[in-house]
């Protein structure tokens, strides 16, 4: 019989559903391990070979770890919020949920047939209400906290109310907005309802707040910076404007010290944590006060250079700094709006990386030196952020590059305040505009300088020192449908929540803005919502990144309609020990998740405050694309070797009509309705060559292969294995076929193993000797030692040349077997669970238990004796030490090859030298 694998594929994924094979409780007395995958966004186009990668990786180590004897808990589901859906549904005017189920369903199949040990009843689904009532539930608990600072955790809202109501918000250390004014209690006690909701605003986790927005007015929504390029939205290319719009937020800052200290537990990349690190960007600094002329406010900065404050040369402000207007001169004041509306349509990251388009205009105004006393011109300039910092610098051109740029392009004379010249090689040039003045960095170290001049500040009161975070809080609304809706309804314009437990997303007519530019949700009519209180429900959406950030919490007890999970199931599976996806989440997901699990622990909901133990990020699969070549203004194509010797635009095809390169011009014709009268102009032997590259597998660019189709071709089993054998885990690599018919021949090698010629299977029942033992068992150490390091692809090596020794030494001994099978189910789990079935046990073979390595076979008992004939040595034969001399000879001599080399003949001699050689005279 030979090896059918669709066949057993198709009864052992049968088996494993009737029987619940992968079905895990919490009530084990073994050790746990929770392994997950990044779970997926169910697109409309299946799965590429490229997407089962890290699932089939993170699948090789539960079942490595359930044979070692843990229990473990290894869940899908999916991520099914999002834009995709929404489009489509504004394009075919389909509900997006039932886009979604189906491609739920389409996602479900196809990972079905890889054989995953997925416990399915822990599925969830984030767009489904069952899931994000919980996720709303999350958001009330945001909703109703603040973060206190000389705790360190997020505490109710409640305390804050009761301190607000006997002592003001005088000595409390909370986070809050910067503009919080001071109260007292009785101020607080004789605010309104809606004054007082809006101070608590300002301290609330989840708050809404007018935020600065990437606003496009076509699209009808808010984009974040990403989705801009040059100025205009990255999708239609429309003018994208800031502007300012109530949103809501997540005071993620309050949690920036703590994000970073807990980085130093995690096991994850080391690039990962730098990207977070940065992100975070943590900046020690000051505060300084600089007062202005003629004026009753004064301009504070913020630096991480106070050492240098004798090279002030003058003051920037953004564009939004809420001093401009306030300060400028009238003469100045046509320049400056113009400016500042200038601004308002550059991105961010454009203000910050054009170093060479440098812009600015002066207010005419001066602010004073506190050292010096002397006047310092105030600027504008959109190099200065709004919301990093204080939105306002002391510009030093000596010590900053951008301060330099500012200088020189606007023909500033600039300071130098480094007595002994070495400032930087550009000032340097330019020595006449030079003037040297300095306090104190006479012969001190930056940190020395550092620590001198804050002291001098503090002292004399001029600023504060100040820690500076790069991170800002997350704007957590969404101008679209298809995402959770808030738990939030309106009365007399302040926000509060929703009693019930969810707020459904309603149905409504079209998925666009209404033509007021309200949100999708704002066409719903009172009786459209479950639930409606107030004057007004919510109409934005959370964002993507809602649901995601503490879905696995929820598989560990998935269908709790009381909580979003018990503690007690939190508690006993406790963090993810392996976690397995992309690196593209590196500062979103990733962070948000760690932000969301600290603040549940900070309200004892969970017992642990990071949420991923150990990462692998996995490298993405790349697809080898073809391309053809258009004459430009024709429907005329030109093979690749001759695509230079024409104005051509290149196009891809598909590389399922591409074959070795060659295009199948019936094919092409027919691919596309536009190319059907094409023409060609073919190369010398009258091929159409298409050009080829290797980028990102994607639909797009045609060049996805689908694992149905290797899986139809050659099973699962020997998917799953050619997928690590790609090479390591953690890199980019291509995929190509070429080596795949090798996986597939040796699972049919080792079915060979076990089969004699009528297909009946077969197994010695013999004791194994020592040299099948001894390849048993260096094939067990090495398996069990790669797989600790997640060294997926050299296992599968391991297995193969164990096998091949296995089948030199004609060994199909059932001890032998048995181990070996085991060794091989977390990559091979089909064919594994058949032989298991006939090696006669009766249960999984996910239930067997990892052979136990014995060190004393790998002692090497053994002499590897080159046998010569006449002299001349042929070849070399492994021997047990203890042989005697009989023994020795009496091998060699039925030894197949001896007889070989014999040729028919008698030995006349033999000699043994012992632990030697052995020469055989003729
Ligand atoms: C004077 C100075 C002298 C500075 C010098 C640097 C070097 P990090 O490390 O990233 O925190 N800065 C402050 N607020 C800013 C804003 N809103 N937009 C753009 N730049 C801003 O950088 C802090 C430094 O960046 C600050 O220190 C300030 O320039 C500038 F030799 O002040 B420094």
């Amino acid at each position: 019989m030979s090896y059918k694998f669709n066949k057993i594929e198709k009864k052992w994924q049968d088996r494993w559903r009737q029987e619940k094979t992968f079905f895990v409780s919490e009530n084990s007395n073994k050790k746990k391990f929770y392994a997950l995958d990044m779970f997926p966004y169910p697109s409309g186009s299946g799965l590429h070979v490229g997407h089962p990668l890290g699932y089939i990786a993170s699948d090789i180590f539960s079942r490595y770890m359930r044979l070692k004897g843990y229990n473990v808990l290894h869940p899908m589901g999916y991520d099914s919020f999002g834009l995709p859906a929404e489009q489509y549904a504004i394009q075919t005017g389909q509900h997006p949920a039932l886009t979604t189920r189906q491609n739920i369903e389409r996602y479900r199949k196809q990972l079905d047939k890889i054989g995953f040990s997925y416990d399915w009843s822990r599925e969830i689904n984030t767009s489904n209400p069952e899931y994000y009532k919980w996720t709303q539930w999350i958001f009330k608990q945001l909703f109703n906290a603040y973060y206190c600072n000389d705790l360190n955790k997020a505490l109710p809202i409640s305390n804050l109310i009761n301190y607000f109501s006997k002592r003001g918000n005088d000595k409390i250390n909370a986070e809050c907005d910067k503009n919080t004014p001071k109260f007292s209690a009785k101020q607080w006690k004789n605010w309104s309802e809606k004054e007082q909701q809006n101070i608590l605003l300002k301290y609330r986790l989840a708050y809404l707040s007018n935020t600065t927005v990437n606003w496009c007015q076509e699209l009808g929504t808010v984009l974040a910076n990403d989705e801009i390029k040059d100025g205009v939205s990255e999708r239609g290319g429309f003018p994208v404007e800031k502007k300012i719009m109530k949103q809501w937020s997540m005071r993620i800052t309050a949690y920036a010290d703590r994000l970073l200290s807990g980085l130093s537990n995690l096991d994850w990349s080391d690039s990962i944590k730098e990207m977070q690190l940065n992100w975070i960007g943590k900046s020690k600094g000051v505060t300084i006060n600089f007062l202005l002329e003629n004026h009753n406010d004064n301009i504070e900065v913020f630096t991480t250079r106070p050492d240098t404050i004798f090279g002030v040369n003058f003051l920037v402000l953004s564009p939004e700094h809420h001093l401009v207007n306030k300060i400028t001169k009238i003469d100045q004041k046509d320049y400056v709006d113009e400016y500042v509306k200038l601004s308002k349509l550059k991105s961010e990251r454009d203000r910050q990386s054009n170093v060479n388009s440098i812009t600015g205009v002066n207010t005419g105004a001066y602010a004073i030196h506190p050292f010096t006393g002397k006047k310092v011109e105030v600027w504008v300039g959109d190099y200065v952020l709004a919301s990093y910092g204080t939105g306002a610098v002391m510009a030093v051109p000596c010590g900053d590059q951008r301060d330099w740029n500012f200088a020189k392009h606007f023909n500033i004379k600039i300071i130098n305040i480094f007595k002994n010249v070495d400032i930087s090689q550009k000032a340097n040039e330019d020595k006449n505009s030079i003037i040297t003045n300095s306090d104190f960095l006479d012969d001190l170290t930056v940190s020395e300088a550092l620590e001198k001049a804050i002291k001098i500040i503090e002292k004399n009161k001029i600023g504060v020192s100040k820690i500076n975070y790069r991170l800002r809080d997350a704007v957590f609304s969404r101008q679209r449908y298809w995402g959770e809706p808030f738990p939030i309804f309106y009365k007399n314009e302040s926000p509060y929540l929703v009693p019930d437990s969810c707020v459904q997303l309603p149905n409504i007519d079209k998925y666009l803005p209404t033509d007021t530019g309200e949100p999708p949700l704002a066409r719903a009519k009172k009786e459209d919502w479950n639930v409606f209180y107030g004057d007004k429900m919510e109409y934005d959406t959370m964002p993507g990144w809602a649901g995601s950030s503490w879905y696995f919490l929820r598989y560990m007890d998935p269908r709790n309609d009381k909580e979003f999970v018990s503690r007690k199931k939190s508690d006993y599976w406790g963090q993810v020990d392996l976690y397995v996806g992309g690196a593209e989440h590196a500062v979103g997901h990733l962070l948000y998740s760690r932000f969301w699990t600290k603040f549940l622990y900070d309200f004892n909901f969970i017992g642990f405050d990071e949420p991923f133990k150990k990462m692998i990020n996995i490298g993405m699969i790349l697809g080898r694309s073809n391309f053809v070549y258009r004459i430009k203004g024709t429907n005329k194509f030109v093979t690749y070797e001759k695509h230079k010797e024409y104005q051509t635009t290149r196009l891809h095809v598909d590389v399922s009509i591409v074959d070795k390169d060659e295009l199948n011009i019936k094919e092409f014709k027919k691919w596309r309705i536009e190319f059907k009268n094409s023409e060609f102009i073919f190369n010398k032997n009258g091929k159409y060559i298409c050009g080829s590259e290797v980028e990102k597998m994607s639909k797009s660019k045609f060049n996805t292969q689908s694992p149905d189709d290797i899986v139809q071709k050659f099973g699962s089993d020997t998917l799953r294995i050619y997928e690590m054998f790609l090479g390591p885990i953690e890199q980019f690599k291509p995929w190509n076929t070429n080596g795949i018919s090798g996986v597939h021949n040796f699972l049919k090698k080792l079915w060979g193993l076990l089969h004699n010629s009528d297909g009946i299977f077969t197994v010695s029942n013999q004791e194994p000797n020592f040299q099948e033992l001894k390849s048993l068992h260096k094939t067990i150490k090495k398996v069990c030692s790669e797989l600790e390091r997640y060294s997926f692809n050299t296992v599968v090596s391991t297995l193969m040349i164990c096998l091949n020794e296995l089948i030199d030494l004609k060994c199909n001994k059932r001890e032998i077997i048995q181990s070996f099978i085991i060794l091989l189910s977390p990559y091979a789990p089909h064919i594994s669970e058949e032989i298991w079935e006939k090696l006669g046990n009766k249960t999984s073979i996910i239930n067997a238990e990892l052979p136990k390595f014995n060190e004393q076979y790998l002692i090497d008992k053994n002499i590897l004796y080159p046998v010569s004939f006449n002299g001349k040595t042929r070849f070399k034969i492994e021997l047990d030490a203890d042989l005697n001399q009989k023994e020795i000879e009496k091998e060699v001599l039925d030894f197949p090859k001896t007889i070989k080399y014999l040729e028919g003949k008698v030995p006349k001699r033999i000699i043994v030298v012992p632990k030697k050689i052995v020469n055989i005279v003729v």
